[in-house]
This record gives structure tokens, C-alpha cells and sequence, in this order.
């Protein structure tokens, strides 16, 4: 098993990793910004380092200060969370040519699944459904990129190879709009991402976002944790997940799992990592795959009682998986709200002082956060403060249980979207279960 491990990012998942170093025996060293030094976790951890100022890209993001931190504390590995340099293929790379094992997969498979032609081509390989599209970058020969999309039929989207979550994509509705579409995508593409290089998909109107959690040990081995439904998001910022996602038929499920197993299997992952995909009239469609820890992981822990993290620190050891596909049974049902800093009205940052903190707790209830009364949130990195996650028997149990803790949790000193996610807890249509990604947003609006 890893000595130490250093834990390269901040708040409730520097805080979640910590907790499952400790339970492993495993020492831990936080590194902070000076922003950051009173933070939970570096109170908790065996030792800590400044490694720069405020700013992400002079302290979080700062590779050489980070692996100079590893240097000095003598530390193992690192675990880089989500966010900041968990998805950086050169840091992961930087980190094993200087001695140090990174938890997560290896950079070129970082690299694959960042560029997302390369990530629809593997996945396609291996039998996992993807969305109708180009299957490879579009060329600058106008008539076959007109007859393509006259095939799959409108609306189309083009996207950024280099893009992902949300960036660099753009919906065209005929084919009047086509051609300057590509042209203004592959622009802002090489400007954004240092790539022009774009790909087309047909536009799918009212989908679902539902995830699938794999874990593989680097050696051929994978197994998958079922799946989640993230579909209440604004901005292409989720809200409020589930797992399992509702309403989904047996065998429509177990198909996809399968052939998502199979694909990190043929790439030998290793790690924890997430195929997304779009659920539209019981069929997925593959979009893209995170090859890190998610936010919402802890809904994947209370359905299967599988430890993420505890498993990607016994992966990065060399310990094979501690759990086989017919150990792992889904049961029951969760919820996770997330609980951000920021104004209900205007959806914009609130940090400052919490003067009071108080998590609920109960039968069924989790609380992962850093918070605590007297802590100042500084206004410099995400506003998530809390997740508040909560499991039951059933849809039904685990969803009042979560209106219960909303009512229990209290943050006084900051504004937060605390009533917001009351009143989603208490909505007809998403109590109902299955709602699309646009609901959220139509709901706001209205
Ligand atoms: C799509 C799509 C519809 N059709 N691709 C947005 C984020 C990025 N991960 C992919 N995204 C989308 N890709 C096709 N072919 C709609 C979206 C999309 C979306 C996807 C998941 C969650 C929220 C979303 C909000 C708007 C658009």
C-alpha cells in the first residue's frame, strides 16, 4: 500500500480524499494557496505546504510547485481530485517521470479520452452506442460535410475535439447555417483549445445526461458501479444527481454497462472513470468520458457500498480491484444536492464568513463538506461549499430524507442555494423521475 500521499486540490474533496488515506493508514500532506490555510483538511492532514499564492494558476495549478511539494514531503503519489490538473495529461506525465505514481489513469489515456474524436473511436470499437455524427473529424471538403449532415438529418452540432463539458459547440438547424457554423467552431476551437480539429453529431433535442461509473486496475481488469442521472443542471453545472437513473429498462441498462466495461478493458484503464452519455426514448449515446473522481461519486458509493477513493489509492498501490462485477449489487437509491456559495436570485458567487454551520444527520444522510462555523469562504475558486447526499430503500425513502435534511441544514452568513434545492425536492415533475437536461433552466425561466 502507498506510504503518503499528497493531495493536490482543496475543500470537501481534499477532505474526502484525507479521509480515505487515513482510513487505509496512508499519511497525507495537504498543499494550499495562501487563501487556504485555514481549510479543513489541512488542519486534519499529517503535514501541509503553502505552495503559492490566491490564484489557481500560481498554487492549484502550478505543477512544478506541486511536485517540488512531493519532493520535499517524501510523498508516494498524488491524488489530484476533480477540477484543476486531474484531467491534465502533461501533469499526469510529469508526475511518473519524476518517480511518483499519480492516481489515475496513465497520461496517454488521459490524452485519448481528452481529445474526443479519439474517445468516440475507442468507445465505438468496443460496442458502446454513440451518437450518429462524422466518426472522425470533419475535412475542409464542403460537399461531403453538406451531404453528411443531409444524411443524419437537422439539427446537427458541431463540437470541439479539444472541447468537452459544454465548450466549443454549436447547434446548427439547417443547411443554410452549416458551413459558417463549421467554420466559426474550428476558429473559437483553435483559439480556445489550440486545436481547430471538429467533429458533427446529430443534435439530440431532449435527452437525459446519465453517467457510468468503471473502476479498472490497469491490467485488464474493470468493472463498472451502475449509473447516475445528472440531468438537473444550469450552465452545464449539475445541481442534483441520482443513481440508479430512474425509469431505465433492466436489459437497456445492462447492455450499456457491458460494453462500457468492455471498453476499459481493451484500454487496460486504470482507475476510477465515467462514460456520459445522452438517454433519449431508451437508447444511449455516448458522448464523452471523464478519466477522474466525479463530484457526484458519493451517490455511486451508497447504492453499491463500494469506496471510490479507497479504491483508486488500493489501484494506483498495484493491489488488484478488492471487489469483482458479482460482488457488486445495486441497491436502493440516493440522492446528492449540491450545495453552492452563491446569490438564489443571481446565481453569482457569494463567499464570506459562515457564522453558522450546521449538517444534518439522520438515517440514510451524508454530509461532505469542509464547512465549518467561523470559516471564511475565500472568493477566489469554486462556490460548491457541501454535498448533501442522501440514501434510501427506495426512490421514495431516499427523497424524503433528502427534504428532511435540506430542512436540518443550516449556513447562516452566506448566501447559498439552499432554497432552491428545497423547492426541487418538493417538484412534481422531478419527484416524478426522468426529467430532461433542459428542465431545470425552463424552470427557471418561468
Ligand atoms: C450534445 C447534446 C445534444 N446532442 N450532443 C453539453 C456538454 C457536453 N458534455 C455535451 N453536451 C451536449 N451534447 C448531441 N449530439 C446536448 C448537450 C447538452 C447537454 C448535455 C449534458 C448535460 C447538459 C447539457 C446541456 C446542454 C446541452
Amino acid at each position: 500500500m502507498l506510504d503518503k500521499v499528497l493531495i493536490a486540490n482543496r475543500g470537501e474533496i481534499a477532505l474526502r480524499v484525507l479521509r480515505a488515506c487515513k482510513e487505509l493508514g496512508i499519511k497525507t500532506v495537504a498543499v494550499h494557496s495562501t487563501a487556504d490555510k485555514d481549510l479543513m483538511h489541512v488542519r486534519l492532514s499529517d503535514e501541509c505546504v503553502c505552495i503559492g499564492p490566491p490564484s489557481p494558476t500560481d498554487s492549484y495549478l502550478n505543477i512544478p510547485a506541486i511536485i517540488s511539494a512531493m519532493e520535499v514531503t517524501d510523498a508516494d503519489a498524488v491524488h489530484p481530485g476533480y477540477g484543476f490538473l486531474s484531467e491534465n495529461a502533461d501533469f499526469a506525465e510529469q508526475v511518473e517521470n519524476s518517480g511518483f505514481a499519480f492516481i489515475g489513469p496513465q497520461a496517454e489515456t488521459i490524452r485519448l479520452m481528452g481529445d474526443k474524436v479519439s474517445a468516440i473511436d475507442v468507445m465505438r470499437d468496443a460496442g458502446v452506442p454513440t451518437v450518429p455524427g462524422s466518426n472522425g473529424p470533419l475535412d475542409d471538403n464542403k460537399e461531403r460535410t453538406l451531404s453528411l449532415a443531409r444524411e443524419i438529418g437537422y439539427p446537427v452540432i458541431i463540437k470541439a475535439a479539444a472541447g468537452g463539458g459544454g465548450r466549443g459547440m454549436r447547434v446548427v438547424h439547417n443547411e443554410a447555417a452549416l458551413l459558417k457554423a463549421v467554420y466559426v467552431t474550428q476558429t473559437e476551437a483553435k483559439s480556445f483549445f489550440g486545436s481547430g480539429v471538429v467533429y458533427l453529431e446529430k443534435f439530440l433535442e431532449n435527452p437525459r445526461h446519465v453517467e457510468i461509473q468503471v473502476l479498472g486496475d490497469g491490467q485488464g481488469k474493470a468493472i463498472h458501479l451502475g449509473d447516475r442521472d445528472c440531468s438537473l443542471q444550469r450552465r452545464h453545472q449539475k445541481v442534483l444527481e441520482e443513481a440508479p437513473a430512474p425509469g431505465i429498462p433492466d436489459e437497456v441498462r445492462e447492455q450499456v454497462t457491458e460494453t462500457c466495461v468492455q471498453a476499459c478493458k481493451n484500454m487496460k484503464y486504470r482507475g476510477a472513470g465515467t462514460l456520459e452519455f445522452l438517454y433519449e426514448e431508451d437508447n444511449f449515446y455516448f458522448i464523452e468520458m471523464n478519466t477522474r473522481l466525479q463530484v457526484e461519486h458519493p451517490v455511486t458509493e451508497m447504492i453499491t457500498g463500494v469506496d471510490i477513493v479507497k479504491e483508486q489509492l488500493r489501484i494506483a498501490s498495484g493491489e488488484p480491484l478488492s471487489i469483482s462485477q458479482a460482488d457488486v449489487s445495486l441497491e436502493g437509491h440516493a440522492f446528492e444536492c449540491r450545495i453552492n456559495a452563491e446569490d438564489p436570485a443571481t446565481f453569482l458567487p457569494c463567499p464570506g464568513k459562515v457564522t453558522l454551520f450546521h449538517a444534518p444527520g439522520g438515517p440514510g444522510v451524508r454530509v461532505d463538506s469542509h464547512l465549518y462555523s467561523g470559516y471564511t469562504v475565500p472568493p477566489y475558486y469554486d462556490s460548491l461549499v457541501a454535498k448533501l447526499i442522501s440514501y434510501g430503500e427506495n426512490r421514495d425513502q431516499a427523497l424524503v430524507r433528502m427534504q428532511i435534511a435540506l430542512d436540518e441544514l443550516l449556513i447562516d452568513g452566506i448566501r447559498s442555494n439552499i432554497p432552491l434545492q428545497r423547492e426541487l425536492v418538493r417538484d412534481a415533475d422531478f419527484q416524478h423521475g426522468g426529467v430532461n437536461i433542459h428542465y431545470l433552466e425552463h424552470k427557471l425561466k418561468s
